[in-house]
């Protein structure tokens, strides 16, 4: 494998398209992360220009889109349709799966715009990305030869992993992406931790689990968008994120293919652990496009301790 930085240690200057380059990565693979890098750029000035209004359509889930989900949907499957390298992918926008070349090597899920209920009042919101060889997107998650996320915040940053260890790139002032931070590491466990879904409604394992973490000194930090909540996990080498099963919805809210799959992904590849509290994520194998599940992500001991309380008290 070409050059990695240690863990800690840091390469300036060395942009994502050299970056890939020098781990001697797939060109199609290379041209595909590029692609939507670049998709990114034009999402970036849509939410900061963009219209914030309702666009008068709703997605699969029933839930009204903005009008930056919409326009951030149609900046991907454009570039990806056009890309020459997909086979098929898939929005979390659309309904279904769409075949887009049969010479295409990859397939892709993509979240264009997870937590768009944040747009409106600024808070950080972020694209998600999953990438299959071949065309079927309805496999493992194990089976993901690379995922990404890009977070819009105060910067904009895009991490990726094609199984080499996780990265982190800066936009600069010129819209490319630089890298900050090479092979990211997640430590065993952490003091915070970010909880979704609401708490009255959650099962005796679940509650159990979160007051031992508060008696153990536990933070709480949570932002209400996936893509920060985790990257704070992710950079800050610590913490967990959970959005478990609850009373009255045992599958959670967090989809499959489009969220949960590509940030086990990065955070195993970081070291980390993703569990519904009884399975390893990267291990479920889904059953349609709209398949969700509890999600404990984060410090591997966190996870396991997680899974502890659910196995005893459900
Ligand atoms: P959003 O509905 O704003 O798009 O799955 C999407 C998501 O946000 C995640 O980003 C976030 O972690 C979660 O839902 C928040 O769910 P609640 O609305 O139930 O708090």
């Amino acid at each position: 494998m070409a050059a990695i930085a240690k863990p800690g240690s840091t390469r300036l200057q060395i942009d994502l398209r050299r970056h890939l380059r020098e781990l001697e990565e797939d060109r199609d693979l290379t041209r595909l992360i590029c692609e939507i890098a670049d998709a990114s750029k034009y999402i970036v000035n849509s939410i900061r220009t963009g219209d914030l209004g309702l666009a008068g359509t709703s997605n699969l889930y029933g839930e009204d889109q903005l009008a930056l989900d919409v326009l951030s949907d149609r900046i991907l499957r454009k570039r990806l349709s056009h890309s020459g390298v997909v086979a098929s992918m898939l929005s979390e926008e659309t309904a279904e799966i769409l075949q887009i070349s049969p010479d295409g090597k990859y397939s892709v899920a993509f979240d264009p715009l997870d937590g768009s209920s944040l747009v409106d009042v600024n808070l950080a919101v972020g694209t998600i990305v999953s990438i299959y060889e071949g065309s079927n997107l309805l496999q493992a998650g194990r089976n993901q030869v690379a995922a990404m996320y890009i977070l819009y915040g105060p910067r904009t940053t895009l991490v990726y992993s094609t199984g080499r260890g996780v990265h982190e790139f800066n936009m600069n002032h010129l819209m490319e992406y630089t890298l900050t931070a090479e092979n990211v590491q997640i430590q065993p466990s952490g003091k915070i931790y970010s909880p979704g879904g609401q708490r009255n409604l959650y099962t005796e394992g679940t509650e159990k689990y979160v007051r031992s973490l508060e008696e153990n000194g536990y933070k709480l930090r949570y932002s209400g968008g996936f893509v920060p909540d985790i990257n704070q996990v992710m950079m800050k080498g610590t913490g967990i994120f959970f959005y478990p099963h609850l009373r009255n919805n045992p599958q959670g809210k967090l989809r499959l293919l489009f969220e949960l799959n590509p940030m086990a992904y990065l955070i195993e590849q970081a070291g980390g652990a993703a569990s519904t509290g009884r399975k390893r994520i990267l291990d479920l194998n889904p059953q349609s496009i709209d398949d969700r599940a509890p999600v404990f992500i984060g410090c591997k001991d966190d996870v396991k301790k997680a899974e502890e309380f659910v196995r005893q008290f459900g």
